[in-house]
């Protein structure tokens, strides 16, 4: 029934994902299309609660798994609500953020058992899978310094500088996140493709344009 197309952005912290997504939207509009901007978890009024108690930490006292349904709970409501009814209008859904990244943090860098994120994911995503999946690689320390220097300049505005839920945690954990994100993109060639974020906005936007006239033909 879907006539959009579905591109979900994925990676480690400050990849630069919202930055692309934005540029993306407003590339494809240029070209006619009707963009929905999006991300996760959030994306709705009740994910967006969700997304509070999660990158609060307040969730943290759930453990991996308890963490993981939360952020299946918020992806349930945000396809249901926003995701699928975007396609069947034919529009363009760019999501920040979607399934990969429970894969990767909870499940490659988090620990819990890939079975379990494979059933909720299926429950919460059903037939509403990206078209395409571009994955912003980079070097777990280049995109920390680039979210904390962004974190920095929003707390001289807003007086908040907490890093959140996940930008705290150490090193391996990130290392472990890079490398469940390329193995993603290995295991799914056809809907992945990976982009290397260490460039200038501009090349890195330039690279995914590539990619989505290359397999959407926008
Ligand atoms: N999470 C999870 O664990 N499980 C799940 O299932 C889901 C999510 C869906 C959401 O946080 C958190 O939830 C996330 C994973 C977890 N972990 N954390 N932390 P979020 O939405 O608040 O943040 P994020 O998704 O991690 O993104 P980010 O760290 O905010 O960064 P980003 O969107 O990738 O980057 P950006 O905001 O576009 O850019 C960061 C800064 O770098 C900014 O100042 C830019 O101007 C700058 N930038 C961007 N591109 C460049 C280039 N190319 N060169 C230099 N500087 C650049």
């Amino acid at each position: 029934m879907a006539s959009g197309k579905f591109i979900t952005l994925e990676g480690g912290e400050g990849a630069g994902k919202s930055t692309q997504a934005r540029l993306l939207a407003e590339r494809l509009r240029t070209v006619g299309h009707g963009v929905v901007e999006t991300r996760e978890p959030g994306g709705t009024k009740r994910g967006e609660k969700i997304r509070d108690l999660l990158l609060s930490g307040d969730a943290k006292q759930y453990g991996q798994m308890g963490e993981a349904v939360l952020f299946c709970a918020a992806r349930d409501d945000h396809v249901r609500d926003v995701i699928r009814p975007a396609l069947e209008r034919g529009d363009w859904v760019i999501c920040d953020r979607f399934s990969d990244s429970t894969v990767a943090y909870q499940g490659a860098a988090g620990g819990v058992r890939p079975t379990l994120i494979r059933a909720l994911n299926r429950v919460a995503v059903g037939n509403t899978r990206p078209d395409l999946t571009l994955i912003l690689d980079l070097p777990p320390e280049a995109g920390l310094k680039r979210a904390q220097a962004r974190n920095e300049g929003k707390a001289k505005s807003d007086g908040d500088d907490e890093a959140d839920r996940f930008e705290g945690m150490e090193q391996r954990f990130h290392e472990a996140l890079r490398d469940g994100f390329l193995k993603i993109a290995a295991k799914a060639p056809d809907r992945c493709v990976v982009i290397d974020a260490q460039q200038a906005e501009s090349a890195v936007a330039e690279r995914i344009w590539d990619a989505v006239v290359e397999r959407l033909n926008p």
